[in-house]
């Protein structure tokens, strides 16, 4: 059975940090995976992760199934963080996935079923695993252009004369904050405009936020989703507490359903139920519970925001450090690092430029161009930016 099978496809991201681990060079960078990284390289456990471990440690009684739905408690704190203070909070519906990935298949299959010509309009670029997991659901994709080359910044214009083409049968998929990979974010005001787009011609949006916390901060990154949200009848969101929790490998994410009525957002929610019950069953647990823990108590949230804005912070300090550092080298062509949102940016690097960046210095960053601002250290901001413009001239 299993002979005829044509070759596997790697992930590119999956394999250039297989690719970095087995480099023995010393004064190796990992700019690929989307990994957050603290000033020693590490990926910590967060303390507010570590309280509510104990926690749940002391606290838990059995290890018998939950639901399909997962836990409801983590369920509703994750509308809390989005949809708080808008109307759709009432009239949407959550289910725990395994991670934002389940959440984006587990939608993707709920629109399959609902009205299976939809096309899922994707920004160019997008996420690597935007496409396949579209594709693999039996959608239709096509892109909507996104990123300026030359600017390295959003093309507002060219993307919404685009997106004012997509009709009833279209749902445009958008990131919440920090675009992954460019690390350009859409502003308030195209929020505005696509969600009046939405209206006038009837296209779903779907809100893909996996860095809520890592562009301006809680608040801010979820305020072009809340105004959507506010201000449509119809929207879909995956969210991801990978990054925000530091949660990556217990797989943690949740789908939600925002409709006219609650109704018919908890029939959407048992829709998806019965996907979920002929795909995986019931999310793991472990990774809602802490979460959950976390946001139902008042303290333990206070120390998880607190640790979160450290991140932010060290983020913007690095995209300073790094544009600073680059211009030290006479050049100003990396400016644009220090407007872009979260942990990554496009550089504008070809696949050969960063090719010399691997072979010639150590710098491992994705063929596309991107960069993970989180893997870099502030010791190595300078060597980085001799890097950059040396490989860029
Ligand atoms: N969506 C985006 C935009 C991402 O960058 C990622 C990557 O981590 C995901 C979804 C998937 O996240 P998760 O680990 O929650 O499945
Ligand atoms: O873009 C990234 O680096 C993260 C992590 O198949 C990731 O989103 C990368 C590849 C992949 C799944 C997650």
């Amino acid at each position: 059975m299993f002979k005829q099978l044509t070759e596997a496809q790697l992930d590119p991201i999956l394999s250039l940090s297989i690719a970095y681990r087995e480099d023995e060079r010393e004064n190796k960078m990992d700019l690929g995976i989307g990994v957050y990284r603290n000033s020693q390289g590490e990926t910590p456990i967060m303390q507010a992760v570590q309280q509510a471990q104990q926690h749940v440690l002391e606290t838990q009684t059995t290890k018998g199934y939950v639901g399909l739905a997962g836990n409801e408690v983590f369920n509703q704190s994750m509308m809390d963080l989005l949809l708080a203070d808008t109307s759709a909070y009432t009239r949407a519906a959550a289910i725990q996935t395994p991670g934002a990935s389940g959440a984006l298949r587990m939608l993707a299959d709920l629109m399959c079923i609902a009205q299976p010509d939809t096309t899922v309009w994707i920004s160019n670029p997008s996420y690597v695993n935007h496409k396949p997991v579209m594709e693999a659901a039996g959608l239709k994709v096509r892109y909507y252009p996104y990123f300026n080359p030359t600017t390295k910044l959003v093309d507002s214009q060219a993307m919404l004369a685009e997106l004012a083409k997509a009709g009833p049968k279209d749902v445009v998929l958008l990131h919440g904050c920090c675009h992954n990979p460019t690390g350009a974010d859409i502003s308030f005001s195209d929020w505005q405009a696509i969600t009046e787009l939405a209206n006038k011609n009837g296209f779903m949006p779907f809100v893909d936020i996996a860095y809520l916390g890592f562009g301006d901060g809680l608040e801010q990154d979820a305020a072009g989703l809340k105004h959507m949200a506010d201000n449509t009848e119809e929207m879909i969101i995956a969210t991801s507490c990978s990054k925000n929790f530091g949660l990556y490998r217990e797989r943690t994410g949740a789908a939600i359903v925002i409709s006219d009525s609650l109704k018919v957002a908890q029939n959407a929610k048992g829709r998806i139920l019965n996907l979920a019950r002929s795909t995986y069953t019931m999310p793991p647990d472990h990774g809602a519970a802490l979460v959950a823990t976390i946001l139902s108590d008042p303290a333990l949230t206070q120390v998880w925001k607190q640790e979160l804005n450290e991140m932010l912070g060290r983020l913007l300090s690095l995209r300073a450090g790094l544009t600073k550092a680059v211009r030290a080298q006479g050049s100003d062509e990396f400016d644009f690092i220090e407007q872009h949102k979260g942990m990554f940016s496009v550089t504008g690097l070809s696949p050969e430029q960063v090719g010399r960046l691997r072979d010639e210095f150590a710098i491992y960053a994705v063929g596309d161009g991107r960069i993970n601002v989180a893997g870099m250290q502030e010791q190595q901001l300078d060597y980085l930016a001799n890097a950059l413009v040396t490989v860029s001239r």
